[in-house]
């Protein structure tokens, strides 16, 4: 069984995007910079929105903070993006999801420049990718491409089983994985809640990602030696034993299926750290197509 290293392809990712920037610096060219709107305290919400703007100051990046309270309206939050939309040292930005129930997340992304849209949530930008033509893909979605990539995970002709088919990370990576790309040409199966005996799917997949958000729903039983496993969970699982009251659990039991999997990603440190990497490799994008 080989682990799917996140954090340390995320770190020779971010090594890669620094000596990019140093360049663009030496070239005197403009830096790069990332904006995040932050709307609401929410634990994990902060702690994913801190480490971004982390790995935005690691890489050389110009980063931005908008941290506005809970009770934020609508019209306030879509006045902000404007700003953005209009701010020419802003090269990128994303609203930090999920958004409070009093606010409309759709109108919310379709109000972001899809030329910022680093995050590629805009519907153009979806659009775009659906059709194979150049956009901001997605960071989770492109962190996994990135991650089978760079492990020479062959996915040409395999039988891939996606289970989630959130906006996000299920139904975009459907998508990618069946393109003509790299990483791609798969043979791509997408099941969700409303599918009849999901482990009659699982147990025929070369490759699953697991995108469901229950925690360690898949389990050793329910696939093949040899498969390749990418777990896209993170949920907080409460936990006495743990110094936080919580541990981080995967929507993959880690133990039962590692012993049948041939490559499999850890939580944590398997897709999360990747995510973070795509984000920056975006803006990067954004701001070199300015
Ligand atoms: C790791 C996210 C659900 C809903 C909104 C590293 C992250 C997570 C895990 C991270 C996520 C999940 C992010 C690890 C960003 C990934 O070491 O395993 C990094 O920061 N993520 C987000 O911004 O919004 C979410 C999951």
């Amino acid at each position: 069984m080989v682990l799917l290293d996140g954090k340390k392809t995320s770190s020779d990712l971010k090594d890669e995007i620094a000596i990019a920037v140093k360049q663009l610096k030496a070239d005197g060219k403009k830096t790069p910079h990332l904006a995040a709107i932050l709307v609401g305290t929410d634990g994990a919400s902060m702690t994913y929105v801190n480490s971004k703007v982390k790995a935005c100051e690691l890489v050389g990046f110009n980063s931005t903070l908008i941290d506005l309270p809970e009770s934020t309206s609508e019209e306030q939050l879509l006045h902000e993006i404007e700003l953005l939309n209009n701010d020419t040292d802003i090269d990128g930005f994303i609203v930090q999801l999920p958004l409070p129930k009093h606010i409309d997340e759709q109108k919310v992304l379709m109000a972001v420049n899809p030329d910022k849209d680093v995050d590629g949530f805009h519907p153009v930008n979806v659009g775009k990718m659906a059709l194979d033509l150049p956009t901001f893909l997605p960071a989770t979605p492109y962190g996994i491409l990135e991650l089978l990539e760079r492990y020479k995970v062959e996915t040409s002709g395999k039988n891939v089983v996606v289970i989630g088919r959130s906006h996000i990370v299920g139904r975009p990576m459907s998508i990618l994985l069946s393109q003509k790309r790299s990483a791609g040409n798969a043979t791509v199966t997408l099941v969700h809640s409303l599918t009849k005996d999901i482990k009659a799917f699982t147990l025929n997949a070369d490759i699953i990602v697991a995108a469901l958000g229950i925690p360690e729903f898949l389990t050793g039983d329910m696939v093949k030696d040899g498969v390749t496993i990418i777990d896209v969970g993170i949920t907080r699982v409460d936990d006495a034993t743990r110094p936080r009251g919580y541990r981080i659990a995967g929507d993959v039991h880690f133990e039962s299926v590692s012993k049948k999997a041939g490559y499999i990603t850890p939580v944590p440190g398997g897709v999360g750290p990747m995510t973070i990497a795509m984000l920056l490799k975006n803006t990067l994008l954004a701001c070199e197509r300015r």
